[in-house]
């Protein structure tokens, strides 16, 4: 499908440090599967995929790191006309959560206009080894102007494929929204021949 057609495409980033699960995350909602690794290198890039919500159709582009944080080598064309960025900390590892400040001041930088969501990985292992609670997840959207937060397991699948389409929901409803698309649409286009890229409709 063509992107000049008149459906809207919202470009979704995933940050946050490495070993929480960003690209597992990634490879949960474009393929289903979840691909045990050591190797924090290995990393995806972007999808994208054709989303119905509430009768409208729209596209999300969400982008992963692909390892780059592992060497701070993130850009700020990483961020640049992100509609939303997700923040990404696993729920057995506190300091995961903690260092995520420095994420949201360079999308405070780079991305301005970005809807802000918090989400804990690794659910399944809550029995377990789970190191932060729900108050202090809740404690650090408060104070970095999040907008809500999500609990998921790329392992599992649990909650992945909701969250995305939550987020694409506020999307669609969200007027500000609409004045990034032009400047996305041009990087799909760009990017369209040398990207993961899958369209499937829920
Ligand atoms: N138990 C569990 N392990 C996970 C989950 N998601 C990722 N992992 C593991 O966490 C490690 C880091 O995952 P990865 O996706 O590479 O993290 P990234 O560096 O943030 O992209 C890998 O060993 C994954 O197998 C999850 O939901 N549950
Ligand atoms: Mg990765």
């Amino acid at each position: 499908m063509d992107y000049r057609e008149n459906v809207p495409l919202y470009k979704i980033v995933l940050a946050g440090d490495v070993g929480v699960g960003k690209t597992s995350i990634f490879q949960r909602y474009d393929k289903d599967r979840f691909i045990e690794h050591d190797d924090s290198t290995f990393g995806m890039d972007k999808l994208t995929k054709l989303l119905t919500v509430d009768g409208k159709q729209c596209k999300i582009n969400v982008w992963d790191t692909a390892g780059m944080e592992r060497t701070r080598s993130l850009t700020s064309n990483y961020y640049r006309n992100a509609h939303a960025v997700i923040f990404v900390y696993a729920i057995d590892d506190s300091y995961s959560l903690a260092v995520l400040h420095n994420w949201v001041q360079d999308v405070d930088k780079d991305a301005k206009m970005a809807l802000k969501f918090l989400v804990g990985n690794k659910v399944d292992l809550a029995d377990e080894s789970s190191e932060v609670d729900k108050k202090q997840a809740e404690l650090f959207c408060k104070n970095s102007g999040l907008h809500s937060q999500y609990h998921v397991s790329a392992k599992t699948g649990a909650g992945v494929k909701e969250m995305f389409y939550d987020i694409a929901k506020l999307m669609v409803h969200n007027t500000k929204a609409a004045h990034l698309n032009k400047d996305v649409f041009a990087i799909a286009e760009n990017e369209d021949s040398k990207t993961t890229k899958s369209s499937n409709c829920c």
